[in-house]
């Protein structure tokens, strides 16, 4: 069980809770959970199952009319009881599927009411699990995220954190603070014995000044690695912006289209067809990118098309990384178009060198260009020739070779809220590591230790409070 600031009884409703877990809208079977101590009481009012033989039973999936509380039957579907301990919230729950018309639901969320159930809010669910002692903080954020994992790549990421991946590294990293903490301590408590060989209650021998510092720093970059994971694993779990910029007719547009497998921009050979910004999210490589198609930008007096233009740079200052199309067979002048743009872009960028299939396109060389490409790919957005490698020096310019472990065994950040911490506990070391240097005293670097467990402490959700898991649970949907 989770320790925190004594609030555990009003943290930790008993009350019987209902939501609809399936997505809001029309379906073919909606889900409807209930936890709590009334759940089996509350699930016999509404649900009338066919064979009335005998108890419920425990995971057994029965067939039945679901019923209001005016005793009529509104619809048929199914019920599986879940008793506590060993559920996802340790409380006795159910799960009800009924038919996916949003009148039926509504039907089933008012019966549960009417028979003793309270509305579930945001990841209240999740929440009791935690409050159970059945998953950590950590994984519970990582519920969220596969809750919202928009590919594959995204979720095998999140999974990996709900199979403890991150906790396990962070309780390895606790444990070897909490061993210097020991030696620490013995140089406060027997501070004449602090010498090789002298022998304070510390497994082996103590450790002096010199080798406690050694070993602040091998934490210090433990962490440090750790950091390193953020911008990677971020863009994983929230996804990445990227802005295709070009001149008018570049093949912006096409290249949009050829990249989400979709004509979903209008392409045409009148230059300045593309007025206003055209978004669309697809998977590049695992990481979920939202393409953002622009106008084209050129020299005009055309109050639409100017503002078309300021957009596109809107666009591209707030993204990830940008795509520069430029047209391989429009000749020298659409090259200095291309290097100048390069140079005023603040986020990584490609280079991409279309219209490759014309017999008098030119490829790019990259001598010419003394903007920041980070790559050139030459592509033929109407053919599709070179999108694939195009494809790959997207992923890798978004998650670059860090990204390459994300979701397997390496650990990795992928939350603002992990990072900062991280970042606090990486400091209070690297100031307890220059105390060492400096032979400040034990009880100085102490303060520095404890500061660095607070941090870690929070990470894991042993130390929380209201404030910290409002924050977390109002950012997950009702019914998870
Ligand atoms: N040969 C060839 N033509 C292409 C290629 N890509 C685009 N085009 C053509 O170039 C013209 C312009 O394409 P768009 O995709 O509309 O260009 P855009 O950059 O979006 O243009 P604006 O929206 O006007 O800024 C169309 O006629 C396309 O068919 C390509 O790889 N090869
Ligand atoms: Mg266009």
């Amino acid at each position: 069980m989770p320790t925190h600031f004594g609030e555990s009884e009003d943290l930790l409703s008993r009350d019987t809770i209902a939501a609809l877990s399936s997505a809001p809208g029309r379906g073919a079977i909606a889900v409807v959970r209930l936890s709590g101590t009334e759940t089996e009481e509350i699930v016999g009012k509404i649900f009338r199952p066919k064979d009335s033989e005998g108890k419920f039973g425990d995971r057994k999936i029965r067939v039945g009319r679901f019923v209001g509380s005016d005793g009529e039957a509104f619809d048929e579907g199914m019920a599986v009881m879940i008793a506590g301990p060993a559920s996802y919230t340790g409380e006795d729950m159910a799960e009800l599927y009924c038919h996916g018309g949003p009148g039926i639901v509504r039907a089933l969320l008012v019966a549960a009411s009417e028979a003793g159930a309270r509305p579930a809010g945001p990841g209240e669910f999740t929440k009791r699990a935690f409050l159970a002692g059945k998953i950590d903080l950590l994984q519970c954020e990582s519920v969220a995220d596969l809750a919202s994992a928009e590919t594959r790549r995204a979720a095998r990421a999140a999974l990996s954190h709900l199979d403890s991946g991150l906790s396990k590294s962070l309780e390895s990293i606790w444990e070897r603070i909490v061993e210097v903490g020991a030696h620490l301590e013995a140089a406060i408590d027997f501070p004449d014995e602090l010498e090789p060989g002298a022998g304070p209650a510390v497994q082996g021998r103590p450790m002096d000044e010199k080798e406690l510092a050694r070993r602040f720093r091998e934490i210090r970059d433990v962490l440090e690695r750790l950091e390193k994971t953020y911008s990677s694993g971020r863009i994983l779990r929230e996804g990445a912006r990227m802005t295709i910029l070009g001149r008018p007719n570049a093949g912006k547009s096409t290249l949009l289209n050829r990249l989400l497998g979709e004509e979903r921009a209008i392409m045409s050979p009148i230059p300045g067809t593309t007025r206003d910004t055209v978004e669309e999210v697809c998977d590049i490589g695992g990481i979920p990118v939202r393409l953002i198609d622009t106008a084209g930008i050129r020299e005009t007096g055309d109050p639409v098309e100017l503002e078309g233009a300021k957009r596109a740079r809107q666009a591209a200052a707030s993204s990830d990384i940008c795509l520069v199309v430029m047209d391989a067979s429009a000749g020298p002048e659409e090259v200095r178009w291309a290097d100048n743009e390069l140079n005023g872009l603040e986020c990584p960028a490609i280079l991409v060198a279309n219209k490759t299939d014309l017999s008098h396109a030119k490829m790019p060389e990259r001598s010419n260009f003394f903007g920041k490409a980070v790559s050139i790919c030459s592509v033929s957005a109407l053919t599709g020739g070179g999108i694939d490698s195009l494809r790959e020096a997207m992923a890798s310019t978004l998650i670059g070779s860090e990204g390459d472990g994300l979701g397997g065994n390496q650990p990795f950040l992928a939350r603002e809220r992990h990072r900062d911490l991280v970042v606090r506990c990486k400091k209070a070391i690297e100031r307890g590591a220059d105390g060492l240097d400096n032979r400040a005293s034990p009880e100085l670097v102490a303060v520095d230790l404890n500061e660095a467990q607070r941090a870690l402490s929070e990470l894991l959700g042993r130390d929380y409070g209201h404030a910290l898991l409002d924050k977390i649970f109002s950012t997950f949907c009702i019914g998870k």
